[in-house]
């Protein structure tokens, strides 16, 4: 077997771990708020085999499940597991990496032509009682969401004929509906895209097909309480770079960015689409809402360019992390016009991982967090995660106070030290609404040349500045992980 590529994506924090484990009885410290009873799942991409290719990256590694669950006698409890896709079976029964490039099915092995090459590695979705581990380039796998065993890729019940299903689902807080769409649902660097909706109940009840203006890399969505808002920023595919062997995807700085709008019970035949800048790009959005009005507002994080080198490095983009300039942006359209131009607000600072709560999907919001880089950061960030480095500012923004009209507060925010880096966290709800909740994240610190020191935060939502109400510490290494979810005991229980 070889060795994993002494890149920035195999090694420090990046380095590959790929160890199953189960911890039991983790001691809490300071004083877990009793709201917080439940579990924190979350997505963490980590290859099992050296890859066949030395430019490879995080996106491509195999999909682990993790589990960090807070118990009744207030201790807590890790387990992380792979996803045992098609694919981490092909690879384990031959004891070496035989698929190839990121979303390149050229570059594998003849004798796994077929095979379903998903890594299923960036978000565990739960809905209707099912956990579901996603992958934008396939469909997803089910996995037990107590034991982590992995059931098989999911299809709702043979229902679903789209081959992809985003990661990035919106689940509405009134109906409990699912939300979600697939790009390149036909193959690869196809332009179709599924727009699903599948009820309370699990079933999926509305499968349509519609062509986007190219094929982009659609990571993210969102619903507003009337319509479906698809992004499509030019970070693009093409089927005879693919054959070539080729990357998957070129940043095009010079091709419009777009925003298609529908009415989300609609037909996609009623889908406008309004232009937006050229070259920008999004991997993800906080909300979008509608006003008194009646206009349609999309709030994104937005960059200049795509915010992963291994994308910008191919497709000719040559800038340093710091010149990729970046700001939560607001895109407002009138949904009812026949198309036309989006118009751009700055509402927010650069960054990522914006998280709202779940009842303010799709609505008005007063509130949400985010991650950013600490401009006065006194030392060297921790380097880690696809960009190179990761977040070491946890904001809480005040949306109202971004509105032109209102008061400008400056944030709230908790900084970390040098070379320490927060995860995307996770917001768990208050039973009191006058409380804005909490939120739990992963912390990873760098404590000795290759040592880590790991830790779920808890924080209190409404005043992050504050630091940790609660920590546990996790003795295992741990890669950064992609996206989490919290599901709450009672719902555990009821599954
Ligand atoms: C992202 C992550 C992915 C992927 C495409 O964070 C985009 C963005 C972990 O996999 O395949
Ligand atoms: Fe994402």
């Amino acid at each position: 077997m070889g060795a994993f590529p002494q890149t920035m994506y195999f090694t420090g924090l990046n380095a590959p771990v790929g160890e199953e484990v189960s911890l039991t009885g983790l001691a809490v410290e300071g004083t877990l708020p009793a709201e917080v009873r439940g579990s924190f799942y979350r997505a963490v991409p980590d290859p099992a085999f050296p890859p066949k290719f030395e430019n490879d990256h995080t996106l491509s590694g195999d999909g682990m499940v993790s589990r960090l669950s807070f118990n009744a006698d207030g201790t807590a409890d890790f387990a992380i597991r792979f996803v045992e896709t098609a694919r981490f079976l092909a690879e384990k029964a031959a004891g070496h990496a035989k698929f190839g490039k990121y979303r390149n099915p050229f570059t594998d092995d003849a004798d796994v032509q077929g095979v379903d090459r998903t890594v299923a590695n960036t978000t565990p979705v739960w809905h209707a009682g099912r956990m579901l581990m996603a992958k934008e380039d396939g469909r997803p796998y089910r996995i037990d969401p107590k034991t982590l065993e992995t059931l098989g890729s999911y299809d709702f019940g043979g229902v679903l004929k789209s081959e992809t299903m985003t990661a990035h689902v919106r689940i509405d807080p009134a109906t409990k509906e699912l939300f979600f769409y697939g790009y390149e649902a036909d193959g690869l660097a196809s332009a179709k895209v599924a727009y699903c909706v599948v009820g309370a109940d699990g079933v999926l009840k509305s499968e349509q097909w519609f062509d986007a203006p190219y094929c982009a890399m659609m990571h993210d969505f969102t619903i507003s309480e009337n319509y479906a808002l698809f992004p499509i920023y030019p970070t693009t595919a093409d089927l005879e770079r693919l054959k070539a062997g080729g990357e998957h995807w070129h940043h095009e700085q010079e091709t419009d960015s777009w925003l298609g709008v529908m009415p989300r019970y609609g037909d996609v035949s009623e889908i406008r689409w309004f232009k937006g800048p050229k070259g920008v790009h999004s991997y993800h959005m906080m909300n979008a809402w509608e006003d008194e009005g009646g206009l349609l507002h999309f709030d994104a994080c937005l960059n200049s360019t795509n915010a992963f080198a291994f994308i910008r490095e191919p497709s000719g983009i040559h800038l340093q992390p710091w010149e990729v300039q970046g700001a939560l942006t607001r895109w407002t359209v009138d949904p009812k016009a026949d198309g036309g131009e989006v118009k751009e607000t700055v509402i927010g600072p650069p960054g990522d991982f914006p998280v709202i709560p779940a009842a303010k999907q799709g609505r008005p919001y007063d509130h949400g967090w985010m991650l950013t880089m600490n401009p006065e950061l006194q030392g060297p960030p921790l380097l880690g995660g696809p960009v190179g480095a990761m977040f070491n500012l946890l904001l809480r923004l005040d949306m109202r106070a971004s509105s032109p009209h209102a008061q400008k507060r400056p944030p709230q925010a908790l900084a970390l030290p040098p070379m320490a880096g927060f995860n995307e966290p996770v917001h768990v709800p208050a039973s009191d609404p006058a409380h804005e909740g909490w939120l739990v994240t992963i912390v990873d610190q760098q404590i000795g040349e290759d040592q880590f020191l790991h830790q779920a935060w808890v924080i209190d939502a409404g005043n992050v500045g504050a630091g940790p109400v609660a920590k546990v510490t996790i003795p295992h290494r741990l890669r950064p992980q992609v996206h989490g979810w919290w599901v709450p005991q009672a719902e555990l229980d009821a599954a």
